[in-house]
C-alpha cells in the first residue's frame, strides 16, 4: 500500500494533480478540503464548525480534521494507496497520520511538494473564485492570510519528513500535462 503526501502553498495545483494521479495509478485521492466542502454542502455540524475558520482563510482545529481524515481512510481499508491533498497541514496532524498508517503495517512513501511563487498562486486562486464562489478564493486579503498560515504552520510540515528522508519538490509553474510528468517522474522513481 503506498502513500502519498501532495504538498504545496494553497493554490499550488494539488487538487488538480491529484486528479490525474488517481487515474494513472488507482490510488484512493483523499482531500481534506473537498470533504470540509462536502460537509458544508450538507449543513452538517462539522460543516458548520468547518466553514467559521475556512471563510477566514485560517485552518481547522486538528482533532476536527484529524478524525474526519481517520474516517475516510478507514471507510476504504482495501485501497492499494492513497493520495493525501491539503493533508497534514500541522505537525500533529503529521504524527496523526504516521500513527494511523502504522497501525495498518504501512508508512508515507513520499511527500512531494508542488513550488510555486506566491504572485502566481494569488492569481490562480483568485481567477478559480470567479467560478468556485468559494469565499476563501474571492478576498485578496483572505488569500494572503492562506499563504501566510501556510507559511507559519503548515511549512514545518515538509521538514517533519525531510528529516526521515521522504521529502522532494518539483516545480509547480507550467502546463497541467508538464507538471504531472514531473510528478510521475518523481513517483516511479520512488
Ligand atoms: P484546499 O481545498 O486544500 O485548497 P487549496 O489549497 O486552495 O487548493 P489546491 O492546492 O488543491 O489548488 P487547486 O488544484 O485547486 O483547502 C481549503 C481550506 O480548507 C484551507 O484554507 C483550510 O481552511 C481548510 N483545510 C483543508 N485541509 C485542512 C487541514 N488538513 N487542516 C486544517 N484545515 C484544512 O488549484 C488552484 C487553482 O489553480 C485552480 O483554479 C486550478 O485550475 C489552477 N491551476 C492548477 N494548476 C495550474 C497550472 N499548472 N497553471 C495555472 N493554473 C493552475
Amino acid at each position: 500500500m503506498t502513500a502519498l503526501i501532495l504538498f504545496g502553498p494553497p493554490g499550488s495545483g494539488k487538487g488538480t494533480q491529484a486528479a490525474y494521479l488517481v487515474e494513472k495509478y488507482g490510488f484512493l485521492h483523499i482531500s481534506t478540503g473537498d470533504l470540509f466542502r462536502y460537509e458544508i454542502g450538507n449543513k452538517t455540524p462539522l460543516g458548520l464548525e468547518a466553514k467559521r475558520y475556512m471563510e477566514q482563510g485560517q485552518l481547522v482545529p486538528d482533532t476536527v480534521t484529524i478524525g474526519m481524515l481517520r474516517n475516510k481512510v478507514e471507510a476504504n481499508p482495501d485501497a492499494p494507496g492513497y493520495i493525501f491533498d491539503g493533508f497534514p497541514r500541522t505537525i500533529p496532524q503529521s504524527e496523526a497520520l504516521d500513527k494511523l498508517l502504522a497501525e495498518k503495517g504501512a508508512a508515507v512513501a513520499a511527500l512531494i511538494m508542488l513550488e510555486v511563487p506566491d504572485d502566481e498562486i494569488t492569481q490562480r486562486i483568485l481567477l478559480r473564485g470567479q467560478s468556485s464562489g468559494r469565499a476563501d478564493d474571492l478576498d485578496e486579503s483572505i488569500i494572503r492570510k492562506r499563504i501566510e498560515v501556510y507559511k507559519n504552520e503548515t511549512s514545518p510540515v515538509f521538514d517533519y519528513y525531510g528529516k526521515k528522508g521522504k521529502s522532494q519538490k518539483i516545480n509547480g509553474v507550467g502546463s497541467v500535462e508538464e507538471i504531472l510528468a514531473r510528478l510521475c517522474q518523481a513517483i516511479d522513481a520512488l
